[in-house]
């Protein structure tokens, strides 16, 4: 066997859990060397240089987007890849009728077959990261090692990475998350990601891209923190963080939870229409959202990431001008068009559709094609720092404490603009039946209106029924309660025209939301919850929307969507918190006699 061979490294720390780690993990997948990162501006400036001498990366035009490269994956690696995402608890129940499921031991032995030898050729990268502000009580250090140094860079904007990590973990600590990936051959048939709650562990195996691969981000600060967050009494959340500070200079902040490439990082990231002059919205974080109850009884709040990885297809200077002037230096773009002199370029983009471009995959494109030139799921990855919306609290330890939670789907027909829950056990309900069409962020279908109880169904690293156990039980533990409502921005007509303009707009609905939690301005109670009425919305300088049409709740429409979640609730089987049905039930017999 062939020892794994390091290139004069000195390692960086003495810490003999992960060292030990580290070599059994070299040892199967033996790379011919090793390379620890130290997260350092020289060490990204290098890596850089080996990625694009490698072809991994393509340098852009350094004069228009400075530190700017592009990355084509794989054309059969786009996108995570859910069925082949596994939870491996020591029993099925434990991962629940909604995940898939690997006997821990099954998921081990199969894997390592695949790692066997498959770094031969290649630099082991070993990446240690901090999620969370590194000196916050919420940080979780973890370790991935990678064969990609795609993988490596993207790491080193997504996280806190190098050592301020080892630094974190100290000397003796054995308390890290052992993340391994390997691209190996990038075969579909080989590709597994699988996540170990128990051995706070994760394996990913044959993919490249994003959530894939980047395992701090969906496969740690979610699938693995969730269950955390389960035993340890808190939430790690599918959501975005916003601090709306108001023309007086009082600053709140909501928490939103929506799926996969349904406007998370433009919410956060809005610009208020011209009416809202003397409101600053902020951004906290763009995705994933760990929460825990604060000494004061509130929800407090930290983003643990570093970046974002956003889509870019639809990103505009209308949409979200903040991620434009975010993306403009220092970003990875993955998958994205080109043109002839080093531009970026997709769908949705400011101004004429260039006759001629170099399309994701590399071919020539020219305008009217019947193809994409970008992917759809094509993403940039950008510091936080770059980002001109920033709120300064995004690194605070202690986190912001949340006056509401948002949760948000993308439905073409009946779930209204917005609507206030009655309580906690029935905004517990309204996310946990809240329903969403799918998106090009993972493989399959588009269009389809599957549910995803907030936000989470691919995200959740145990049992769904648990998990909403777990969401309704938080109401003991929070005295002061955010409040929760549901929105929907994509709510069309019957000729199939959006109802409500969004992006920008959406702070209409924010502020509401912000004023019922303060309870200074009306509503109406319907069967369903509060909607506004007349006049309770700010519309001042509003055009193009159809705001009876957005807010109308048809109770028609309503009957169905209460009787199809029948099937969804009998998904999550004999876990289904009870109360959970009755709501249901509750609603479904007063929308019947309303
Ligand atoms: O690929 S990621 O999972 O990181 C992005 C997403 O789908 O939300
Ligand atoms: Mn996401």
């Amino acid at each position: 066997m062939r020892a794994p061979v390091e290139s004069g490294q000195k390692r960086p720390t003495s810490n003999p859990s992960l060292l030990a780690w580290v070599d059994e993990m070299a040892k199967m997948c033996k790379p011919d060397r090793v390379y620890w990162c130290d997260g350092s501006p020289e060490e990204k400036q290098r890596l850089t240089e080996e990625a694009v001498a490698g072809g991994v990366l393509i340098p852009l035009d350094q004069k228009k987007l400075p530190g700017c490269y592009f990355h084509h994956s794989n054309p059969n690696d786009v996108a995570r890849v859910e069925h082949l995402t596994f939870i491996c608890t020591p029993t099925k129940e434990e991962a629940g009728p909604t995940n898939n499921w690997m006997a821990p031991q099954e998921a081990y032995h199969k894997l390592a077959a695949i790692y066997d030898g498959a770094m031969k050729g290649r630099t082991l990268y070993v990446v240690p990261y901090v999620m969370g502000p590194a000196r916050s009580p919420f940080a979780k250090v973890g370790i991935e090692l990678t064969d990609s140094v795609y993988v490596a860079l993207n790491m080193g904007i997504m996280t806190r990475m190098g050592k301020v990590a080892l630094d974190r973990l100290g000397p003796t600590s054995a308390e890290f998350n052992k993340g391994l990936h390997s691209v190996a051959d990038c075969n579909p048939e080989r590709r597994f990601i699988c996540h170990f709650p128990q051995d706070n562990t994760i394996w990913s195996v044959g993919s490249g891209y994003g959530g894939n691969a980047l395992l701090g981000k969906k496969c740690l600060a979610l699938r693995i923190a969730s269950y955390l967050a389960k035993n340890e009494g808190w939430l790690a959340e599918h959501m975005l963080i916003l601090e709306a500070e108001s023309p007086t200079g009082e600053k709140r902040y909501v928490a939103g939870a929506f799926p996969s490439a349904c406007g998370k990082t433009n919410f956060a990231m809005m610009i208020p229409p011209k009416a809202f002059q003397g409101w600053k919205i902020r951004t906290v974080g763009d995705d994933i959202a760990w929460m825990r109850v604060g000494e004061d009884g509130r929800l407090w709040a930290v983003n643990p990431e570093y970046g974002y990885f956003g889509v870019a297809p639809g990103t505009n200077r209308k949409t979200n001008p903040n991620a434009m002037d975010t993306i403009k230096k220092d970003t990875l773009y993955t998958n994205v068009a080109r043109t002839k002199d080093g531009d970026v370029w997709w769908e949705g983009m400011d101004g004429e559709v260039p006759a001629e471009l170099i399309d994701w995959k590399g071919q020539p494109w020219k305008k009217g094609s019947a193809e994409k030139a970008a992917h759809p799921n094509s993403r940039f990855t950008a510091p936080v720092q770059n980002n001109p919306a920033l709120s300064p609290s995004y690194d605070d330890p202690k986190g912001v404490p949340i006056d509401a939670i948002i949760f948000g789907g993308r439905r073409s027909t009946t779930v209204p603009l917005v609507l206030q829950s009655f309580d906690w056990k029935h905004g517990v309900y309204l996310g946990a039946t809240m329903g969403s069409e799918t998106t090009a962020a993972a493989t399959g279908a588009v269009g389809v209106v599957r549910r995803d109880p907030m936000a989470m169904l691919p995200f959740c690293g145990y049992d769904m029924g648990s998990y909403l156990r777990h969401w309704l039980d938080m109401e003991k533990r929070i005295p002061k309660p955010p409040k929760v409502f549901l929105v929907n921005w994509f709510r069309k007509s019957q000729d199939g025209k959006f109802l409500w303009p969004g992006y920008g707009d959406n702070m209409r609905v924010l502020k509401w939301m912000l004023d019922r939690c303060q309870g200074a301005v009306g509503a109406q109670e319907t069967a369903l919850g509060f909607t506004p009425k007349a006049g309770d919305l700010d519309v001042r300088g509003l055009e193009h929307a159809d705001i009876a049409g957005a807010t109308r709740i048809d109770l028609g429409e309503w009957a169905g969507e209460l009787e199809s979640q029948t099937e969804w609730f009998q998904k999550i089987g004999k876990t289904l918190p009870r109360e959970l049905e009755q709501q249901r039930q509750d609603l479904l017999a007063k929308v019947k006699a309303a």
